[in-house]
């Protein structure tokens, strides 16, 4: 059965602290309402890379404190600040947290000996398994076929969050490591990511979009091609509204149309504007009423 997993936002209040209560509301929406299999905490859509070390901690402990067990969680304890990435695998992994997660080091160029170092001391000293977060695009860091191959001769590295439009090197990863498990990261190409054989997939609009996401999955599943092409060409006008409108807001925007107090971005994100406001009204109104 392929999975898929939320990337949980973090409800931010006017002065950048976390918004507690929203926060939990929408874990609540996406285990209630959206039924999604799992979350993925602390990612880029959880604006992790904008927390300080202490609300990085706080989102932890409440993303398990209201999901508890009722879905899989992953943690992404990845840090520039390598005592960091490993303080919070530890700290995650004492929360009870099933799976770690981490992005590839990025801003200083890193040699792949250095990110290999980085990963094995991540995982060295917890029982705990760990998904390699690939997002080139982002990170600037592309891991080639054989790098994976060298990450995956640690047995506590079991996976990939796979955010790349690279298709052929996925084609290939998926070959070479049938039994890794890989989870596809642009939700926009989530039906040649399943066509490939991904084992599900991690993204920031299933928090609006879950449900036409696993109508999309069990059609794939049953054979139904020609449904699950409509039903990505459904999300993708979904999605191309939210890109244009600015992404990360306005999914809190669009969370708050439907009676979720989803906060605001944490600056130097974009903070709503009236036409941003307005945009997100409309996408509501075009694609989730
Ligand atoms: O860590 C995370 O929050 C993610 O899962 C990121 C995810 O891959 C998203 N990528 C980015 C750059 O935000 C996608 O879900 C992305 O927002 C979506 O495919 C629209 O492009």
């Amino acid at each position: 059965m392929k999975k898929l997993y939320s990337a949980l936002m973090t409800a931010f209040n006017d002065d950048g602290t976390v918004n507690e209560a929203g926060t939990r509301e929408m874990i609540r929406y996406n285990i209630d309402v959206n039924k999604v299999d799992g979350l993925y905490v602390g990612g880029s859509t959880g604006e992790n890379f904008n927390m300080s070390h202490e609300q990085k901690e706080q989102v932890f402990k409440i993303a398990i404190d209201e999901a508890k067990n009722d879905v899989d969680l992953i943690a992404q304890v990845g840090s520039l600040d390598l005592n960091e990435a490993k303080y919070l695998a530890k700290f995650v992994t004492d929360l009870g947290y099933p799976h770690i997660s981490a992005v590839t080091p990025f801003y200083y160029n890193y040699t792949f000996e250095q990110i290999k170092n980085y990963y094995n001391e991540i995982v060295k000293d917890v029982d705990n398994e760990l998904i390699i977060y690939s997002i080139p695009v982002l990170t600037g860091v592309s891991l080639s076929l054989d790098q994976f191959a060298e990450l995956f001769e640690n047995p506590k590295i079991i996976g990939i969050k796979y955010t790349n439009a690279d298709f052929f090197l996925l084609e290939r990863v998926r070959n070479r490591f049938p039994d890794k498990l890989i989870l596809s990261g642009f939700d926009e190409m989530l039906l040649p990511a399943l066509a490939l054989g991904v084992d599900g997939a991690i993204g920031s609009t299933y928090n609006l979009n879950a449900k036409r996401a696993k109508a999309e999955m069990n059609a794939f599943d049953a054979g139904d091609i020609d449904k699950a092409r409509q039903l990505q060409k459904d999300s993708n006008d979904l999605i191309s509204a939210l890109i244009a409108n600015d992404i990360y807001p306005s999914l809190k925007l669009v969370f708050k149309e439907l009676g979720v107090n989803a906060g605001v971005t944490k600056r130097p994100m974009a903070q709503p504007t009236p036409e941003m406001i307005a945009g997100a009204k409309k996408i509501y109104n075009d694609y989730l009423k």
